[in-house]
């Protein structure tokens, strides 16, 4: 029975019960003691922070489950147009405190699980992080989930639902060793299992022709393998309005088929063989960022998504009983990198294959539904996926792949009449055995818009990457969107007095969802006593870091020393092996000097976080060598404490929120046209940290936004890469003659056994230096040095620091996603009332 189905006096019947909970302390209480008896099955005598945690987080969802409703059944009512953000990764992290924030509900929350005995801040940190993703592409789809709710866009985010998340790093032996997260050993409060949203998966098979209603031939794909998506929704609540978003995740399970005859035979194993691959498929997130390993059970992981989540917002669009053309009109859909493009054929096989329409209306229809944003221009990590293995899993979405670029070359053959070279360039299949399906070149030959993540990257995959695109498509189908972060997770929830001191000082709290707002503190920049205030939070939270460092890790660092942190995923483009050899030199410099010199010296805390993907041999080797030298350095007393080194293990969300507010320098330091965009750089500078960087990314426009003298950067140009690389080639390396003392240390064996060591010393020297170290160390020594001396004068430094705060307005997730709704998804704000 649904709703439009009863009667009247029903319907009030139910009106009447649908009551907004109450938030005053005493109804708090009195629901958090109601779910610890009902939803958790305990009580009093056999309570512990966990179970509190739960019965608290329960009550809040239940507010949350308010505006979720409200929201969903006006969007049903109304049926305004959508957007879906398809993306494999949400890097989401804790939810409680950010739901409480949001509810505006923290501070009676606090006294009620204060009355019942437990402390909300201790709850909070029960909480397992939600660590669906890598790095930063999934960080930045949990932002933008928040500032669609925020600003009330009809947005929903598609993803799977993985059993186990990013992997638990630990160190042991200065080395990398990962464990499985196994973030859903206890009830996930966040989650609602909908066992009736269930669809059917196929994989294998063959492809058959058939006469459909009409007489017309049409393709069948028949046979195969089966599984079934359900689907799970995670609520994402809004800042300050009654919307709520959502986050609907895929969880593979077995279609209620069991092989009777095996079992009848005795093979046990066989008989549930089929059910325990289904649910396989959506068991772990693949570890690695910006690289692809092309497995099987990945390629099956991004199909399973795309079909269900089409077949989800195709029986959305069908409700409302309009004709196929106005799909569009209806549906947006972004792809959040090429890992959901499969969505191209699929749409387009279901529209030809099983819907009947003609190919060139499903494919204006297709066009006219897809974006796609592009992340990366590393050639390793562009997904190619080889046409034998297409073939065998999705055998007719090769064929539609095949028939696209047919169409798709046809046309550009017209334009540029004998140009072959262009057309092999411009194929989404590439020649080669195997040959491969360039994903990219699908995803954007199937969306009407692309997009890169800062200004620099737009423009070099306009020039590179897209660049034939452009001569046949023109220039406008290409366009920037800036990322951006969401101010109420990265400094509202983050840096509570930060958040205070700011709200009284602008004289209310309006930045936290309007952060050009913050542009009204360059006003007090010069203020001796707001200048102090401000440093007094800043080192309160390098007190709460340094806190955490002692308790967690037993190494003890001082406050007043600068905080220097790098904290992201291990890779080579990123360079942190660069920063710990400009670390070793600064040791080495500190190890010449006397007594007395040695204390005159800015002390520095150098902080390093970041997993590398299990399978990078070289990554992990950075790691190792952070961990042997920070050993060496930390136990040298002859250094008076003027310099330590901290690799902080299993950096995650929860533990980004403590670090980013307690840095004074955090390094961005990517060669130059290897970092699309970057986000935790506008983290670190929205919580009044400096930068030290290369002109990469979204570096540059920080620093346009903040102002040149409050940023350090240093380094090559991205237009002098290509040069430097080949000049290197023909003419051999240069090698920086002090970065050639700090290997030579490392060989000596100063840091451990040398012959560990020797891969990674390769890197830059027979290994050709591919990504610059010594090219740029140089100045990244100078640049170094000025922050010392910078850092020396306390009042330029804070007022630095305020001005960065000051200038970050641009960066907000909110600014990013209203560009995307305005410049692609053709979208409006759908505001609830309650
Ligand atoms: C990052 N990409 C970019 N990829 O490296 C970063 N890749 O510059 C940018 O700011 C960010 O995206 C957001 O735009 C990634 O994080 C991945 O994590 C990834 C995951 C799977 C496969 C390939």
């Amino acid at each position: 029975t649904k709703h439009e189905q009863l009667s009247e006096p029903t319907l009030q019947t139910w009106k009447k019960h649908i009551v907004p909970e109450k938030n005053d302390p005493a109804s708090i209480e009195s629901d958090i003691v109601h779910h610890t008896i009902t939803t958790l099955c305990r009580g009093v005598y056999n309570l512990d922070k966990l179970a509190m945690y739960q019965a608290t987080a329960h009550s809040v969802r239940d507010r949350l489950l308010e505006d979720w409703n409200l929201t969903q059944e006006a969007l049903h009512r109304e049926n305004p147009k959508r957007c879906y953000y398809m993306s494999m990764e949400f890097l989401i992290g804790r939810a409680l405190d950010n739901a409480l924030h949001c509810l505006h509900v923290k501070k009676n929350y606090n006294q009620s699980v204060d009355n019942l005995g437990f402390s909300l801040e201790d709850l909070l940190c029960e909480e397992k992080d939600a660590a669906l993703g890598n790095g930063g592409l999934g960080r930045l789809a949990a932002c933008y989930m928040d500032s669609a709710a925020t600003q009330d866009y009809p947005t929903w985010g598609y993803g799977l639902r993985y059993q186990y998340g990013i992997f638990k790093q630990m160190i042991k032996d200065g080395y990398q060793t990962e464990m499985p997260d196994y973030w859903l050993n206890f009830d996930n409060p966040w989650e609602f299992p909908r066992a009736d949203i269930r669809y059917e998966v196929r994989f294998h098979g063959y492809v058959a022709t058939k006469i459909n209603e009409k007489g017309e031939t049409r393709m069948t794909w028949e046979g195969g393998d089966k599984v079934q998506a359900m689907a799970y929704d995670v609520p994402i609540p809004g800042f300050d309005t009654k919307g709520c978003g959502n986050i609907r995740l895929w969880s593979s399970k077995p279609l209620n088929t069991f092989d009777f005859d095996s079992f009848n035979a005795g093979d046990y194993e066989r008989s549930v063989a089929e059910q325990t691959a289904a649910q396989n498929l959506t068991s772990v997130l693949y570890p690695n960022d910006n690289h692809l390993v092309g497995k099987e059970l990945r390629l099956k992981q991004e199909y399973f998504f795309v079909s269900a989540s089409l077949q989800d917002i195709i029986h959305r669009f069908k409700r409302a009983k309009c004709p196929w053309k106005d799909f569009p009109d209806k549906v947006a859909v972004q792809m959040n990198d090429t890992h959901p493009t499969l969505a191209v054929p699929e749409l387009q096989r279901i529209l030809v294959d099983i819907e009947g329409l003609e190919w060139d209306d499903a494919w204006d229809i297709v066009t006219r539904t897809f974006a796609f944003t592009n992340h990366t221009v590393l050639p390793e990590a562009l997904e190619c996926w080889s046409v034998p293995m297409m073939e065998k899993i999705l055998p007719r979405h090769m064929q539609i792949i095949y028939d696209i670029n047919l169409f798709f070359l046809q046309k550009v053959e017209k334009v540029f009449v004998g140009d072959r070279d262009l057309l092999k360039r411009i194929s989404i299949i590439e020649e080669g055995s195997p040959q491969q399906v360039r994903m990219a070149f699908l995803a954007v030959v199937g969306s009407h818009t692309v997009n890169g993540v800062a200004a620099l990257h737009s423009d070099l995959i306009r020039k590179h990457l897209f660049n034939d695109f452009i001569k046949y498509y023109g220039p406008d189908k290409f366009i920037n969107i800036t990322n951006g972060i969401t101010p109420r997770r990265w400094l509202y929830q983050a840096n509570p007095d930060l958040r205070d001191l700011i709200t009284t000082t602008l004289g209310s709290e309006d930045w936290a969802t309007k952060l050009d707002l913050l542009k009204g503190l360059k006003k007090f920049a010069d203020d001796t006593k707001f200048q102090s205030q401000w440093a007094a939070v800043k080192y309160k939270n390098k007190e709460r870091l340094a806190f955490w460092i002692k308790a967690n890790m037993g190494i003890t660092v001082n406050p007043d020393a600068l905080f220097d942190i790098q904290v992201k995923r291990i890779h080579e483009y990123k360079r942190q092996y660069m920063n710990i050899l400009s670390v070793i030199y600064r040791y080495q410099s500190l190890k010449k000097m006397s007594a007395e010199d040695i204390s005159q010296q800015v002390p520095r805390v150098v902080i390093f976080g970041g997993k590398a993907a299990p399978g990078y041999y070289i990554a992990k080797l950075v790691i190792k060598l952070i961990n042997s030298a920070a050993q060496v350095i930390n136990n040298d007393k002859s250094i008076q404490d003027m310099l330590k080194v901290v690799f902080i293990p299993d950096y995650n969300v929860s533990l980004a929120e403590i670090i980013v507010p307690a840095s004074d320098i955090s390094q961005h330091i990517s060669t130059a046209g290897t970092e699309a965009s970057g986000t935790s750089n506008m983290k670190f500078v929205l919580n009044g940290g400096l930068i030290l960087g290369t002109v990469d990314g979204a570096n540059i426009e920080i620093g346009e936004q903040i102002g040149a003298e409050n940023i350090f950067m240093f380094g090559v140009l991205s237009d002098e890469v290509e040069d430097i690389r080949h000049n290197q080639k023909y003419h051999g390396l240069f090698m920086d003659p002090s970065l050639q003392v700090v290997i030579d240390s490392i060989q000596a064996g100063q840091f451990g056994d040398p012959s560990i060591f020797g891969p990674l010393i390769n890197t830059l020297t027979y290994g050709g230096d591919y990504y610059l170290i010594s090219v740029d160390f140089k100045s990244y020594l100078q640049k170094h040095t000025e922050v010392d001396e910078t850092y020396r004068d306390k009042k330029s430094w804070v007022k630095k620091s305020i001005m960065c705060t000051a200038g970050m307005g641009f960066f907000s997730s909110d600014r990013a996603v209203c560009e995307y709704a305005d410049k692609i998804w053709k979208l409006k704000p759908f505001k609830v009332e309650a």
